[in-house]
């Protein structure tokens, strides 16, 4: 059985996401931060490192592989497991021997780094081999590179990540119908393998559902979580509590993996949070490990001026909690600018917009540059938006203009507009607005 306190059960991150990987100084303190929150785990999956997918088939360069060698030792100074992730399946060969000699001379050289966890994805990848079954494909090259890695080192531990990655995938027949039910027949039952939930970034996970797949897998899943994964939306980003997730979850899954924010500095949250429910998930109040979590990293925003305030932090990372929730101090927020729209003026309400837009405005006082750095641009845009909800409470007019959001540069650009031609339905369909 898989238990949080064993150490076959994995608890941590993978860097799994799109656009630009960490930097070696950034993973150095990811370890850190992994563990102070008594994880265990970094897997190395950067989407757009080329030696990890476009180029899976390249070998490392000296300096290169130095570096990477150098990050696996600090890794197993730091007592985590290393986990080295090449991502194959954009152009894989199917079958074809040149291909797997190749994935040995990675695995060949990534061993000597002493690398001893590797995985194999095939997630986001065309589907279009044209002979044969896709899921034999994919479990057979996974059984040869896991058998030749044992051969080479008996306690080597593999993961798989199937096309089909989520629930609503497996439903719609991605990758091909009867995909994960092949990955339970024919992929070697030491494997492991990964999923995401009912969705690619999922709301909830309930034992239920997990032991449903299980069912099909024939072997408990290693959950990808991608709670705070925040790749696909360039305008936020996640420091609320990990939440959603079954008390008893751990018991039923070989362990679980955050892919988090791209941007490595604003991962705090999510990696102490984590950390937190691991330890005790029966015990475990997702607002309470916020609040916690969000203690230990105010001292980031220690600044050169005068301090901020804490209240004001809260009432921040509020705006920036989870895909599918805002926290509750943001939620209230809104819910009293939407009301003082229509019974202006609003003294209280303009103070509190005040008070948080300032905020934004001096994060560009922090000592924490890197933070900085990654919080500036949200920082920014929400500072604009409180802006303008102030002068237009400030006046007793229906119609209200504003010198700095200007038709053009405010709101403006082609992403924006395409976005407009569409809007979201309640049911989730798209249609042309009325
Ligand atoms: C995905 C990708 C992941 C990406 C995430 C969020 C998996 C298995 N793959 O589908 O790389 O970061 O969505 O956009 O989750």
């Amino acid at each position: 059985m898989s238990l949080p306190d064993s150490p076959e059960f994995l608890a941590g991150v993978i860097e799994g996401f799109y656009g630009p990987p960490w930097s070696h100084a950034e993973r150095l303190q990811a370890f850190a931060w992994l563990r102070a929150a008594g994880l265990n785990t970094y897997v190395y999956a950067p989407k757009d490192d080329l030696h990890h997918r476009a180029h899976w088939r390249e070998p490392y360069n000296a300096e290169d592989g130095g570096r990477l060698a150098a990050l696996v030792h600090e890794a197993r100074r730091h007592g985590l497991r290393f986990v080295y992730a090449l991502s194959p399946g954009l152009d894989l060969r199917p079958g074809d021997p040149a291909d797997l000699a190749l994935l040995r001379r990675r695995g060949e050289q990534l061993l000597a780094f002493g690398i001893e966890h590797f995985a194999l994805l095939f997630d986001d990848i065309p589907e279009r081999f044209d002979t044969g079954s896709i899921a034999s494909v994919h479990c057979s090259t996974t059984n040869h590179f896991f058998l030749w890695l044992r051969e080479q080192l008996p306690t080597v531990r593999l993961a798989f990540c199937p096309t089909p990655y989520c629930g609503r995938m497996a439903e719609r027949g991605v990758g091909e119908p009867g995909y994960l039910e092949a990955v339970g027949r024919e992929l070697l039952p030491e494997i492991d393998v990964f999923w995401t939930g009912p969705e690619i970034i999922s709301r909830e996970l309930t034992v239920a559902h997990v032991h449903k797949v299980a069912g099909k897998l024939r072997r408990q899943p290693l959950i990808w979580d991608n709670l705070f994964a925040n790749d696909y939306d360039g305008r936020r980003f996640f420091c609320g509590p990990y939440t959603g997730r079954s008390s008893a979850l751990p018991g039923a899954v070989r362990g679980l993996l955050l892919n988090p924010n791209t941007e490595f500095p604003l991962n705090f949250v999510a990696l102490h949070t984590l950390g937190a429910y691991v330890r005790d998930p029966a015990a475990y109040e997702p607002r309470a490990a916020y609040l916690a979590a969000l203690r230990a990293w105010w001292p980031h925003f220690a600044t050169v001026g005068a301090p901020l305030a804490w209240e004001d932090f809260v009432l921040f990372g509020d705006c920036y909690y989870l895909p599918y929730e805002d926290g509750p101090e943001a939620a209230a927020l809104f819910e009293r600018v939407r009301a003082a729209l229509t019974a202006k003026p609003a003294p209280a309400v303009r103070a509190q917009i005040g008070r948080l837009r300032d905020f934004c405005a001096r994060l560009t006082e922090l000592k924490d540059r890197p933070l900085f750095y990654a919080l500036s641009r949200r920082a920014w845009e929400l500072r604009e938006e409180l802006d303008l909800l102030d002068r237009y409470l400030a006046s007793s007019a229906r119609l209200v203009a504003s010198d700095f959001h200007l038709p053009g540069t405010y709101r403006g650009g082609f992403v924006p507009r395409l976005q407009r031609l569409l809007a979201p339905q309640p049911d989730g369909g798209f249609a042309p607005p009325p």
